[in-house]
């Protein structure tokens, strides 16, 4: 008998994986895998438990991990609001953490590491305290995910009671300064590690955009790609990242390729360097995006309250240009802004209002004005509008017709087609990064680009998987050689700097 399709059952909706909490393991295999990995993390785990005794007397509680990323395509974009292209790397952060209890002397969070490198460092268990920026410590990143942890709960009318003392230890393997975001992996695994021993989970999506938010306590206007993936990562697929909300959608690459990472050697100090860099850019987005709102014919004072990125004057952008035969935001800006640089003079004639007026809310944007010689507007709103589309081309391409290796050819093409674009008019390369990237082309690279935030860290290179193991001997002898006679890195550690990586799965809390 047929059931009339009223009285059917409705056909229950299958949760997006984003819509899931973080998965809780009892064992390391279901991130790990067998073999050497999982011998690694083996290895990893027990340290963190030997330091944690050593430290604290006690073992963890519970542990949590958050991978690296390696960004394919879509750089300084996803703070102006536009998708990117990342995958989550195997290396990442491990957290063992345990709770104090009511009775215990000092309410503080002491932070180890099984790194001497990193000494403990502490801080008064209280959520509201501020980071000292001037003072920068490794462990403000755990302090990031323990501040943002009690803002969200409140939000959410989540009931985690007073802020808690805590004794952790961390064990990180994502490169630091690589462009590979070891600084989201941290304050990914800080987060859950502290919900999990509040015994707290929340869906995927809501914590991708919780750790972006906590990343930002450290000073850097984040985007929230590297949090994004690093919670929301699934083995075997890159995920197209959206922002607002926060999406991610599996991209399987075509087969036949693999993307080889290689460190500059020059270490990238976000943080440090943010008020000339990485602020420094969101900073001249804005600017530009508010310009050319107000040539687009908005009034001053709504492109100044209104506008805060480039997306956001995207439409006015490719309005403009389909009235004069092409549908290409940048094409507004070619003909709307000059290519010179900006003086703030310039700017604040055009905006009727004073640059520290409109980011008088934004301390770090201030630190930027404060440091800025010009603004070099042209450039970065069309570096941001056409990679926003090289992005779409990357996916659009993956999902075609075309065959593996044709597919392959365009996905390096897209990746050259960007490095331009970062080095020429984000200025995000550095002399290390581009020797590199030419290297990695000289040998066979499909394609190759700067990957992350840049000015040093890494690059990432397609390579035909046939060629891989050649074309890592070729980069060891090119690059990495003169570097190791000269004393920068050991020949151990090269192959801590030069690996080939697998799409890696996202955020896990371990209870064993
Ligand atoms: P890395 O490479 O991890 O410093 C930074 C930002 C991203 C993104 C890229 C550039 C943070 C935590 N990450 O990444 O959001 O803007 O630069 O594409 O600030």
């Amino acid at each position: 008998m047929t059931i009339p399709k009223a009285l059917r059952a409705p056909t229950p909706v299958s949760p997006s994986s984003a819509d899931l909490p973080i998965p809780i393991y009892s064992s390391l295999e279901p991130v790990y895998g067998e073999g050497s990995l999982l011998e690694e993390a083996q290895f990893r785990f027990k340290a963190v438990k030997a330091k944690f005794v050593e430290l604290f007397g006690q073992e963890p509680q519970v542990y949590a991990r958050s991978p690296g990323r390696v960004n394919l395509i879509g750089e300084h974009i996803d703070y102006e609001g536009y998708s990117v292209l990342p995958m989550a790397i195997r290396q990442d952060t491990i957290i063992g953490i345990r709770k104090r209890d009511a009775g215990e002397s000092s309410k503080e969070v002491r932070i180890g590491n099984v790194n001497p490198k990193y000494p403990v460092c502490t801080y008064p268990a209280d959520s509201d305290q501020e980071l000292d920026l001037k003072n920068h410590k490794w462990g403000h990143y755990f302090i990031c995910g323990y501040k943002g942890i009690y803002v969200f709960a409140k939000s959410k009318g989540a009931d985690v009671g007073l802020p808690v003392g805590l004794d952790v230890v961390v064990s990180g393997t994502v490169p630091t300064g690589s462009g590979l975001s070891s600084s989201a992996a941290l304050v990914c695994s800080a987060t859950i590690a502290i919900m999990a021993v509040l015994d707290k989970n929340f869906p995927k999506k809501e914590i991708a955009q919780l750790t972006c938010e906590c990343e930002r306590y450290i000073g850097t206007q984040s985007g929230g790609m590297d949090q994004a993936i690093s919670i929301m990562a699934k083995t075997g697929y890159a995920e197209l990242i959206d922002f607002n909300p926060i999406r991610a959608t599996d991209v399987q690459l075509p087969a036949g390729g693999t993307f080889v990472i290689a460190h500059s050697l020059a270490e990238s100090q976000k943080a440090v360097t943010a008020a000339t860099n990485y602020n420094n850019r969101v900073v001249e987005c804005r600017l530009a995006a508010i310009v050319l709102a107000i040539k687009l014919g908005m009034s001053a004072n709504d492109a100044i309250s209104k506008v805060k990125t480039l997306s956001d004057v995207e439409g006015l952008c490719a309005s403009f240009a389909g009235d004069h035969g092409s549908s290409d935001p940048g094409f507004a800006v070619k003909t709307l802004l000059k290519e010179e640089p900006y003086t703030a003079e310039d700017i604040e004639k055009i905006a009727g209002a004073s640059l520290t007026s409109i980011f008088v809310n934004s301390p770090s944007s201030l630190d930027v004005l404060n440091a800025a010689k010009h603004f070099k507007i042209f450039q970065r709103a069309l570096h941001v509008y056409s990679e926003a589309k090289r992005v779409h081309s990357f996916r659009d391409t993956v999902l075609s017709k075309l065959s593996d290796e044709d597919k392959l050819k365009n996905l390096g093409e897209l990746m050259n087609d960007s490095h331009y674009s970062c080095s020429v008019l984000y200025e995000c390369s550095c002399p290390e990064l581009e020797e590199l990237v030419k290297i990695c082309r000289e040998n066979g690279a499909l394609g190759a680009r700067l990957t992350g935030a840049g000015w040093g860290g890494c690059a990432v290179a397609l390579v035909k998987e046939s060629i891989v193991p050649q074309f890592i001997q070729n980069l060891k002898g090119s690059f990495y050689k003169t570097r190791v006679e000269k004393g920068i890195i050991t020949k151990d550690d090269v192959d801590l700097y030069l690996f080939a990586s697998k799409p890696s799965s996202g955020a896990a809390i371990f209870k064993f």
